[in-house]
């Protein structure tokens, strides 16, 4: 219409993380929004895969991908640059209304400089590496050498400058410089450069942030100041990269790390020593103010080990994003338990149909079956995406995934209300213990709207609300709606009652959801 067209278009907000009173947002668009991932191989970041990857990406249902850029690939000759396979990419996800983050692959990836160009990793004297304690060059480029620093910067920079010129819509909502960066092999570099610094005092926001005693390295962090040494400078380096290529184009960026276990950490170096591990947050938060957040990539099958991982990065200096994690099914129900921890997002790794599998860690195989749960995981959530993310920005998400063994599991909504999970049991009426579901797969999701009320979904579990205290009375269901979202507005499609609710709200591999709204007689 006449009035629609004389209105200037508003411009499209930039993605932005905003953190506040230990809550966080990621805004897209200018709302909270839930980042629902897939991250496609390391190998398919060019145009010929990409028609391997749309079919696997849309069958989950994913609203983002994730996708490398390769430094090899935009800067194959020092200062020429080529930045075609991106423009394909954007043109291609958002053909398909899907949003992208982008990963940095240069100075590391997984440790090591193998998508840096050959003008940068074939010039171990222009561009050195790191030097293990028996002087061993070792194949990890040394966060101490300016040039380096220098060279990735300037490529960084110019790929944040053509997006910014080449998103107007925001495709891109954010960028991951670097990836798994640090170390494997040596806690940190050896080579005379490095030692000199590590000989030198250890700066002074480290210390004090740390609260440790000023000094040399070793006299402030003692047995730890070897990683410390090495997560400052490798997490220098990068927010520096990050601070250069934000101020071209202020997109949100993190930094992903490759955990060391959560109760029986090997020696660093064994792990990846200088990466942002469990044990150096507080390291990485002082060195790397333009880094938003700082994500974990969880290949632990165990339920203790996952819940623990998630339960350290999700704090109210960091908002827990989980970058990447295994696409075999037992993962999948971990979704609900990362919600639950008002995550700004999750995704799986190795979502594309190149017949690639990273085996023991995701699945043998790929394919529409070993997917399934993920595209449940998705179909559950998706439709109530902007619901979820600005209720996690308050802390209203509570979500919980089964563990093996453990069939019952409380979560205590509010203070008027707590919803018990139980794993296993028939739908309809059943008394005894619950057995679990034979291979641990369920998973439970209930957001808060109001005092009384609750968006509720899960798979292969039953939810049974029930009064938190004597105090609030019987419960009895005003109402239970099964619907879905459309353009954030509550759709019905049928009121859940009789066996439907009697014996709980049962939730099986049906994509539904359930806004429940209870009352006390
Ligand atoms: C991940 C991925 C990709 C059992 C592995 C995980 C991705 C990188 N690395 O497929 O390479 O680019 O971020 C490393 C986990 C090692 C754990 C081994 C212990």
């Amino acid at each position: 219409t006449a009035t629609a067209s004389s209105q200037p278009a508003k411009p499209t907000p930039i993605p932005q993380f905003v953190s506040k009173d230990g809550r966080h947002a990621l805004l897209v668009d200018g709302e909270p929004f839930l980042i629902l991932g897939a991250q496609v191989n390391n190998s398919s970041n060019y145009e010929a895969a990409l028609p391997q990857v749309w079919p696997a990406v849309e069958y989950v249902g994913a609203n983002t991908v994730m996708v490398p850029v390769a430094w090899e690939q935009v800067e194959p000759k020092e200062g020429q640059f080529d930045f075609s396979f991106l423009d394909t990419l954007l043109k291609q996800a958002r053909e398909r209304d899907l949003r992208v983050v982008l990963l940095w692959f240069a100075t590391w990836k997984n440790n090591g400089p193998n998508y840096a160009p050959a003008w940068v990793k074939l010039d171990n004297a222009r561009f050195p590496r790191v030097i293990d304690p028996n002087g061993k060059v070792l194949n990890s480029l040394s966060p101490h050498a300016p040039a380096t620093l220098e060279a990735d910067r300037k490529a960084f920079v110019q790929l944040m400058r053509h997006l910014r010129q080449a998103d107007p819509q925001r495709t891109v909502i954010m960028v991951q410089p670097e990836n798994e960066p640090g170390t494997y092999g040596s806690v940190r570099d050896f080579s005379p450069l490095a030692q000199k610094v590590f000989d030198g005092p250890a700066p002074d926001a480290l210390v004090k942030g740390l609260g440790k005693p000023a000094g040399t390295w070793r006299e402030a962090f003692g047995k730890d100041a070897d990683e410390y040494f090495h997560a400052w400078h490798v997490a220098r380096f990068i927010d520096q990269v990050t601070q250069a290529g934000k101020a071209e184009y202020p997109l949100p960026m993190y930094v992903n790390a490759a955990l060391r276990d959560p109760f029986h950490p090997d020696l660093p170096g064994q792990y990846e020593s200088g990466g942002a591990t469990d044990n150096v947050l507080d390291v990485w938060k002082l060195a790397a103010p333009h880094i938003d957040l700082l994500a974990p990539d969880i290949y632990m099958r165990e339920h203790e080990k996952y819940t623990t991982v998630i339960d350290r990065y999700a704090r109210a200096d960091n908002a827990l994003f989980v970058a990447e994690t295994g696409n075999d099914v037992p993962y999948a129900r971990y979704f609900f338990a990362t919600l639950g921890h008002q995550a700004i997002g999750w995704s799986p790794f190795g979502i594309d149909y190149t017949k690639y599998s990273n085996w023991p860690l995701g699945a043998k195989r790929i394919n529409e079956e070993s997917l399934a749960p993920f595209k449940l995981n998705y179909g559950l959530v998706k439709p109530a995406m902007r619901v979820i993310a600005k209720a996690a920005s308050e802390g209203r998400v509570h979500g919980t995934a089964e563990r093996a063994g453990e069939p019952e599991q409380l979560l205590k909504l509010n203070d008027r209300w707590n919803a018990t999970i139980t794993y296993g049991v028939p739908q309809f009426w059943y008394q005894g213990k619950p057995p679990g579901n034979p291979e641990a797969s369920g998973a439970a999701l209930v957001v808060e709207l109001g005092p009384d009320e609750f968006l509720v979904t899960g798979m292969h579990a039953r939810v049974t609300i029930h009064p938190a205290s004597e105090s609030v009375g019987q419960m009895i269901y005003d109402r239970v709606e099964e619907g879905t979202y459309a353009d954030g507005q509550w759709q019905f499609q049928r009121v859940w009652n009789g066996d439907q609710t009697d014996y709980g709200l049962n939730f099986s591999s049906a994509t539904q959801l359930l806004r429940v709204k209870l009352a006390t007689y």
